[in-house]
């Protein structure tokens, strides 16, 4: 049965909208509405659509999640082949560019290019006709590419359909797919955690992601879409400068560069070059370099072409963020929590534009994974604030037998035994605090920023002290006295004294504060948060049991045993109690109160939108009175929750003959909140 007009009049509307926002959200990058906002839309369309199945159209915004396994991909024939860039690795590269433009174009004016980062990703070719896009084609050797068309509708920040209705009839949009360093990171967390394959970096990752053959595989990758130009246009005008033809995509809800600049001459383009190198780490992306085309599209066609690259744009390549050098040995770092840290000790080698010669491997089990031998040439890495790393080994240019890292036997600080506790990739030593290291580090770790905030009390200082056996405990640095200070190397006595009311200062701080600072493995802030509002008291958390524990929002078994395990050790409790004894305090945290288990064995599942809750608080506010929320209706559901626009669960529910409870319902059972 067709849907009636007025259902889809209403389905064309929300799908107006949700492009819109999409478009606010990818392309201007300035939402009007929340996250929570856009799924409730979202879910009404969903829900108009599974009782409407005529309705769906392959541009509704619903249509991303991908599809079943293809085989192969088809091969497309670019119609205006896809160029790659001429390099420039220097100024005077780049000076040369300029002069050489000069002369072929025959003027002494300046020449205004237009500028962008160049993205370390792969391109790709979308081809939108009558505004839907219809293709979707990789780079390939330049002439010929793969239709991956299935995939690339999976990525969220490619639309399916453009804004607006000055699209000309055919028009190929070309740009660059990547991945950014947080989703990156986090989609090798994931795989990691599944056993799935550990990506080297984010072009590998972007590569692997986009050229699956299943498509809903594609669809759970953080992929990215940006684009650097146009290649066929039929059927409408396009602007005649390159910087003008970017805002026109713009303006048809494609993502262009947010860095992206119209430059007045060769001058303005060093300069750009010298502030997107110093602002490389802070753009969350990896770049390789920056992207200068002549600006002016007249001009463009009169230098023409090389063999396959235009002569009107280059390439400005940055130091590179991956370089290859020897692994000479590896030592081991103790950390706060005496894990034993693999260190490379390299051959020393610049990467990203500094001197290298120690990266982190990990941990043991990296290493063996990897299989990472001593005297191995490898790829080592530095991209934005992290510490460099080994990535992998160079195998083809290994030589000989080398021999595999190992771990030690005893801590090479206090001579501790090492032990690897079961289930655990870490190594670490045993001695706890009668290792020096571990005593430093979670001194350091006690007066850091986040913690108590010791202003003064620097890494280096805290090492001194340690060394000088001033101090043994993160307690014994509030007995620090004047004279023992400015009788130290390099301090002042004004430095002492400050230091001295810094630590004063310190003694006032918060109960999450106090909680972060005493480095409880596993233990960031944001739980120490947490359980400084759930428990409200110091008492209180020290004498919990793992139970009450695991109460606490988003503690799990690890976290609870960590904190039971730590105040279970007798000098953990003194060293809290000298602490106290030194003055330091907090205001009163006002207690929360733990919620009567009024709902303990039942199942809930939310589905709608409710006024007022968040999903995620709804399902708070439903297991702190001890309910399980699930996701999916079974029989065992105790009742569905159904807000506004509810999905299709409410109908399974109704299937089932499962309790159904609106909004009302729902604020009865967590007594009013
Ligand atoms: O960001 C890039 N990787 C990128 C690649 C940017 C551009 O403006 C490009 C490109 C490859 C070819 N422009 C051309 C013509």
């Amino acid at each position: 049965m067709a849907a009636p007009a007025a259902i889809r009049a209403e389905a064309d509307e929300l799908r107006r909208e949700l492009d819109e926002h999409n478009y606010r959200y990818y392309v201007l990058d300035e939402p009007t509405i929340t996250d929570q906002a856009y799924d409730k839309l979202f879910r009404r369309l969903q829900a108009l659509e599974a009782e409407h199945p005529d309705l769906v159209t392959p541009d509704s915004p619903t249509q991303r999640v991908g599809s079943a396994p293809a085989s192969h991909f088809e091969t497309v024939a670019h119609e205006v082949a896809m160029l790659s860039l001429e390099n420039a690795f220097d100024e005077a590269e780049m000076l040369a560019f300029d002069e050489r433009l000069h002369e072929l174009l025959d003027t002494a004016s300046p020449l205004a290019y237009c500028a962008e980062p160049k993205l370390d990703g792969l391109a790709l070719s979308l081809l939108y006709e009558d505004g839907r896009l219809e293709r979707a084609a990789t780079r390939g050797d330049g002439r010929t590419g793969e239709n991956i068309t299935a995939n690339a509708r999976t990525l969220k920040s490619i639309p399916l359909r453009l804004q607006g209705d000055r699209a000309p009839r055919r028009l190929e949009v070309r740009g660059e797919v990547y991945m950014d360093r947080a989703g990156f990171e986090a989609l090798n967390e994931s795989q990691r955690e599944s056993g799935g394959k550990v990506f080297a970096n984010p072009r590998n990752a972007a590569a692997g992601s986009l050229r699956l053959l299943d498509s809903r595989i594609t669809a759970s990758r953080p992929l990215k879409f940006c684009s650097y130009g146009i290649g066929v246009c039929d059927g409408g005008e396009l602007p005649d400068s390159q910087y003008a033809q970017m805002q026109y995509l713009r303006e048809l809800g494609i993502p262009i560069s947010r860095e992206i600049e119209l430059l007045d001459s060769i001058d303005a383009c060093l300069d750009y070059h010298r502030r997107m190198l110093e602002g490389r780490d802070e753009l969350g992306y990896d770049i390789d370099g920056v992207v200068y085309k002549l600006d002016d599209r007249r001009l463009q066609q009169q230098a023409g072409f090389v063999a396959r690259a235009p002569r009107w744009a280059i390439a400005y390549k940055f130091p590179a963020q991956e370089v290859i050098t020897r692994l000479l040995d590896v030592d081991f770092q103790v950390g706060r929590t005496g894990a034993l840290t693999p260190v490379a000790r390299l051959e020393p080698v610049a990467v990203g534009g500094v001197m290298v010669s120690n990266a982190t491997l990990h941990n043991m089990d990296e290493i063996e994974r990897k299989d990472i031998r001593i005297g191995d040439r490898v790829i080592v890495r530095r991209a934005g604030d992290v510490i460099p790393e080994v990535v992998a080994p160079v195998v083809e240019q290994r030589k000989g037998r080398l021999r595999k890292p190992k771990i030690l036997k005893r801590c090479p600080v206090c001579d501790s035994e090492v032990i690897q506790q079961p289930g655990q990739a870490a190594w670490r030593c045993s001695g706890g605090l009668a290792c020096a290291a571990q005593r430093k580090e979670s001194i350091k770790h006690f007066a850091s920023r986040k913690a108590m905030d010791i202003e003064g009390l620097g890494d280096k200082l805290v090492e001194q002290l340690v060394d000088l056996e001033l101090i043994d405990s993160v307690a014994d640095i509030f007995d620090l006295t004047l004279e023992q200070l400015s009788g130290l190397e390099r301090m002042a006595e004004k430095s002492a004294q400050n230091l001295l009311d810094a630590l004063d200062n310190s003694k006032r701080t918060t109960l999450a504060r106090f909680i972060y600072a005493l480095g409880v493995r596993e233990v960031g802030e944001a739980t120490a948060e947490a359980l400084a509002e759930h428990f409200a008291d110091l008492d209180a958390l020290m004498d919990a049991d793992v139970d009450a524990l695991q109460r606490v929002e988003d503690v799990g078994p690890v976290v609870a045993e960590n904190v039971r395990h730590f105040f279970d050790q007798p000098q953990n409790r003194e060293v809290v109690r000298q602490l106290l004894a030194h003055g330091i305090g907090w205001p009163a945290v006002a207690a929360r109160d733990v919620a009567e288990q009024t709902l303990d064995g039942k199942t809930y599942v939310i589905s709608g939108t409710l006024d007022g809750y968040s999903r995620d608080q709804a399902a708070r506010l439903l297991k702190a009175r001890g309910a399980k929320v699930s996701g999916s209706v079974s029989a065992k559901t105790s009742a569905v929750v159904a807000g506004e626009s509810p999905g299709s669960k409410v109908a399974k529910a109704r299937e089932l003959g499962v309790e159904i409870i609106d909004q009302a319902g729902f604020e009865r059972l967590i007594g009013g909140n």
